[in-house]
């Protein structure tokens, strides 16, 4: 599973800019999405763990982010979602939404003037607009199939019907489906459908470079309003941290030192979309290699093993884990096996933040 982090907002609302800012890249602004990146997670206990046991090689985990781009026309005009870039949205693990905060005389704002709240509802409808037009359609599809149908297909067709009924009553009152307090089997249901506000949000308000002394009080006062479950938001000044992305680190935090900002956008931004997609870290050492691995919380130690190698997975026998706290500890793994710290775990072992994994298979 990679992490998959799709780029939206309103036309010319600074997703490239932010894009580049995130993926420390030179895509020019002018052109066409959409565009493409990965970059490795930041991730200081992978650094601690690299000194302490000198791997050959580190490998961080990874985050793909999508700049989509919006149709400015379908979105500019609020019509349906074009068909293109719907799908590529829908394939997505978590959105960012670009917000224009910014003020520049030269480059028009798609709505005429500059208010945040109103572009962040308009993007909410545009999505909650989308997931609604595919709920109508599969109701469409499920009354003829109804028509023709025996036990127990009827019956699972019903009961498909009443779910999605009470989702469209919800989005109808402006309710996210992300919002929605589901059972684990609507909620196993409601992911095929791969419905737009059931992605965690995050909203990112583009500021410019003369606001950022109002930075964390607007953030505060905005996050009052939208601070809510799996959405969150940030500001950012886009052309800022673009440019910080092109320097080496230290003259990046020196640069932030003088504008006041105290932690990078980049990492801000990463650390807030994997808390809102539940995600923690695990690290293996076999084979000389210190690795990072991104999965959902609560995944059990078997499918861990699969996130690396299916045949460590089908072969699975047990996981040896020490806690990082423990391992730095004792700043050895042969070290901490003589004190006993490493424990053998079995697949259905409930992988933990930081948990330092030997699988133990067999193929
Ligand atoms: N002054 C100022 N300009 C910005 C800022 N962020 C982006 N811009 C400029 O705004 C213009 C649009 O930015 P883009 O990053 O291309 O915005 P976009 O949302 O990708 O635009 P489209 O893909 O065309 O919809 C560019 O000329 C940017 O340089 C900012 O914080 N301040
Ligand atoms: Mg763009």
């Amino acid at each position: 599973m990679s992490v998959d982090i799709g780029i939206t907002g309103l036309a010319k609302s600074g997703k490239t800019t932010i894009f580049n800012a995130l993926i420390k890249g030179k895509v020019d602004t002018g052109s066409v999405a959409p565009h493409i990146g990965a970059v490795k997670v930041p991730e200081l206990r992978l650094k601690i763990l690299t000194d302490m046991l000198h791997p050959k090689r580190v490998v961080p985990a990874e985050v793909k982010y999508i700049d989509i781009g919006a149709s400015a026309k379908s979105w500019g005009e609020n019509k349906a979602i074009s068909c293109q870039f719907l799908t590529q949205l829908s394939d997505v693990d978590a959105l960012i939404n670009v917000v224009r905060a910014f003020t520049d005389e030269s480059i028009p704002h798609i709505e005429g003037s500059l208010d945040v709240k109103r572009d962040i509802a308009t993007m909410n409808l545009e999505l909650a607009f989308s997931d609604l037009a595919i709920i109508e359609r599969r109701l469409t599809r499920i009354e003829t199939a109804l028509k023709g149908a025996k036990q127990p297909e009827r019956h699972a067709l019903l009961h498909e019907r009443e779910m999605l009924i009470k989702v469209k009553a919800d989005l109808e009152k402006d309710v996210p489906i992300r919002e929605l307090n589901l059972t684990t089997d609507e909620a196993r249901a409601i992911a095929n459908y791969q419905f737009l506000t059931a992605k965690p949000l995050l909203i990112v308000v583009n500021i410019g470079e003369e606001q950022l002394p109002q930075a964390v009080s607007l953030e505060a006062e905005l996050n009052s309003s939208y601070s809510r479950p799996k959405c969150r938001l940030i500001t950012l000044c886009g052309k800022l941290e673009a440019e910080l992305a092109q320097l080496d680190n230290s003259a990046a935090e020196g640069f932030r030192a003088e504008f006041g900002i105290r932690q990078s956008g980049l990492e801000r931004t990463i650390k807030l979309s994997y808390e809102l997609l539940g995600l923690i870290s695990f690290f293996t050492t076999a084979s000389d290699e210190v690795k990072a691995w991104s999965i959902q919380k609560g995944t059990d130690a078997l499918r861990a093993a699969g996130k690396i190698h299916s045949d460590m997975e089908r072969g699975f026998i047990r996981a040896e884990v020490i806690s990082y706290d423990d391992l730095v500890k004792c700043s050895s793994l042969s070290e901490a096996r003589k004190k006993g710290l490493l424990r053998l775990e079995g697949k259905h072992y409930t992988v933990q933040d930081g948990d330092v994994i030997t699988f133990l298979f067999n193929v």
